[in-house]
C-alpha cells in the first residue's frame, strides 16, 4: 500500500493579542454598562446583575494567558464585544482564504513543494465564512493549484479527520500530494458577553503537506502509521447560527444561541475519558505501545483536560516537553490547536520518535493520527 507522510506544516498568527487583563477589563465595563442600564430591573429583582470576569480564574480554570485575534479593538469596545471584520469586495480574497494563504505558503516552502505539486485543498474549520463556492476552491484559485478542493466541518476536530481523508485519498491513488488548510476566526463566533466562555477562543490558521512518501523531499517528514475518527452526538457544545436563522418566525438577529454555547463541566468529565480510551485502544490496536509515545500534540482546549490525558495514556505524569502545550499563548484554537502544537514541536524528534497529534470536541468528535518521525 502507499505510504503518507506530512512533509510541511505552516501557522499564520494574527499580530493582534489580547491579554486576559485586557480582556477582563473591558467584559467588566461591559458589566457595569449593562448593570446600570437595567438597575430598575435589578433593585425589582426581576434581573440577575451580569458578574464581573476575573484573571485568576481563567487562568485556573483553563491555563489560558492570551489569545491572538483578527480584530481586537470591536471585541475590546463594550458597546460592540465582537470582531469588526471590513467589508470586501466580492472580487476579493475572503478573510479565511487571507489566513490560509499565509500558513499555507509556509507549509508549502518546509515541504519543499510549489502549487504545481499539489493534487488537492481541502479547508477544514470548525466555520466557514459562507457555505459556497467553497473556501477550499478560492484558496485553490488563489495559489494556482490545479485539481480539487472542498471544505470540511467537524468542529474541534475538522484538522485530524481532514488528515485521515487526505491519508485516504494518497493511499488509494487519488491524489498524491494534498494541502489541508484549518482557518479558524473563532472570535467571529464566540459569546465574548459571555463571561463562563469569553475567555475561551482565539484566531489562527495552519496547513499541512501531506504527500505519497516516495515523492516527499523535505528535512521533517513524518510517515502517517494509522488514523481513527469517532463521534457521539451532544448538544453540550452548540451553534444555531445556521442558514435557517431568517426562516424562524421570532425574527431576531442576535439570539444567545447563534454564538458559540457549551456547558463546559459536562465536557470536560464526558470527554476526556472518551480520548484516553479511544487513544490507548487505537495505539494497541496498531501495535504501538501508548506508554512508549515519544510526543503527544493534543487538542488545546483546556490544560488540565491535557494533563489528565497524558497521565491516562503514558500511565504517568508526562513531561512538559512529551505534551507541549500552545493554549496559554493562543487560547484555544478550535481544529488548529494540535496542528501549531506539532507544528511549533517536532524538529527536535530523532528519526524512528513515535507521536500522536490528537483531537477532540464538539461532535463530540475525536480524531487521533499516529506518526513517526522518518
Ligand atoms: N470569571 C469568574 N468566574 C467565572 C468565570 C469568569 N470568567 N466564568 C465562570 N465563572 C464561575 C462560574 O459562574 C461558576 O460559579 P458558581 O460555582 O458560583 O456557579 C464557577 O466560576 C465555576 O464555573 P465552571 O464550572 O464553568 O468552571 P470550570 O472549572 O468547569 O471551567 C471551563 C470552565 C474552562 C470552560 C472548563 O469547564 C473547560 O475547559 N471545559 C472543557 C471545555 C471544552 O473542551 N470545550 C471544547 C469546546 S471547543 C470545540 O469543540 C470547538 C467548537 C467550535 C469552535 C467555536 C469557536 C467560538
Amino acid at each position: 500500500m502507499r505510504q503518507v507522510v506530512i512533509s510541511g506544516s505552516g501557522v499564520f498568527t494574527p499580530e493582534a493579542i489580547i491579554t486576559n487583563a485586557e480582556l477582563v477589563e473591558a467584559f467588566n465595563a461591559y458589566a457595569d454598562k449593562q448593570n446600570a442600564l437595567h438597575s430598575k430591573e435589578i433593585e425589582a429583582g426581576e434581573q440577575e446583575p451580569i458578574p464581573h470576569s476575573n484573571e485568576e480564574f481563567i487562568f485556573k480554570a483553563s491555563g489560558i494567558e492570551r489569545r491572538h485575534v483578527m480584530d481586537k479593538e470591536g471585541v475590546l469596545n463594550p458597546d460592540i464585544m465582537h470582531p469588526q471584520l471590513r467589508q470586501r469586495e466580492i472580487e476579493e480574497p475572503g478573510i479565511m482564504t487571507e489566513m490560509a494563504i499565509h500558513a499555507a505558503k509556509d507549509a508549502l516552502a518546509k515541504a519543499r513543494k510549489t502549487a504545481a505539486d499539489v493534487d488537492a485543498v481541502i479547508c477544514a474549520a470548525s466555520n466557514h465564512e459562507r457555505a459556497y463556492p467553497a473556501i477550499a476552491i478560492e484558496i485553490q484559485d488563489a495559489l494556482g493549484i490545479d485539481g480539487f478542493g472542498f471544505d470540511m466541518n467537524v468542529a474541534c476536530s475538522s484538522a485530524t479527520f481532514g488528515i485521515q481523508s487526505a491519508a485516504d485519498m494518497i493511499r488509494s491513488g487519488s491524489a498524491n500530494c494534498i494541502l489541508m488548510v484549518n482557518p479558524e476566526i473563532c472570535s467571529g463566533h464566540l459569546e465574548w458577553r459571555d463571561r463562563d466562555c469569553h475567555f475561551i477562543f482565539g484566531d489562527v490558521c495552519t496547513a499541512v503537506v501531506l504527500e505519497e512518501k516516495s515523492q516527499a523531499s523535505s528535512d521533517t517528514q513524518f510517515e502517517i502509521l494509522a488514523t481513527r475518527c469517532l463521534t457521539q452526538f451532544s448538544n453540550n457544545i452548540r451553534n444555531n447560527n445556521g442558514f435557517l436563522r431568517r426562516s424562524r418566525p421570532d425574527g431576531v438577529a442576535d439570539r444567545r444561541d447563534m454564538q458559540f454555547m457549551q456547558n463546559g463541566r459536562q465536557v470536560f468529565k464526558q470527554v476526556v475519558p472518551i480520548v484516553s480510551d479511544m487513544v490507548v485502544k487505537h495505539c494497541s490496536d496498531e501495535g504501538v505501545d501508548p506508554t512508549k509515545l515519544d510526543r503527544m500534540w493534543l487538542h488545546q482546549a483546556n490544560k488540565s483536560m491535557n494533563d489528565f490525558i497524558g497521565r491516562k495514556v503514558l500511565g504517568r505524569v508526562p513531561e512538559p516537553s512529551e505534551q507541549p502545550n500552545i493554549l496559554q499563548e493562543y487560547a484555544n484554537t478550535s481544529s488548529a490547536g494540535s496542528i501549531i502544537a506539532f507544528s511549533q514541536n517536532s524538529d527536535d524528534l530523532v528519526a524512528g520518535s513515535l507521536g500522536i497529534i490528537c483531537s477532540f470536541g464538539a461532535g463530540y468528535s475525536v480524531g487521533n493520527v499516529i506518526v513517526k518521525r522518518l
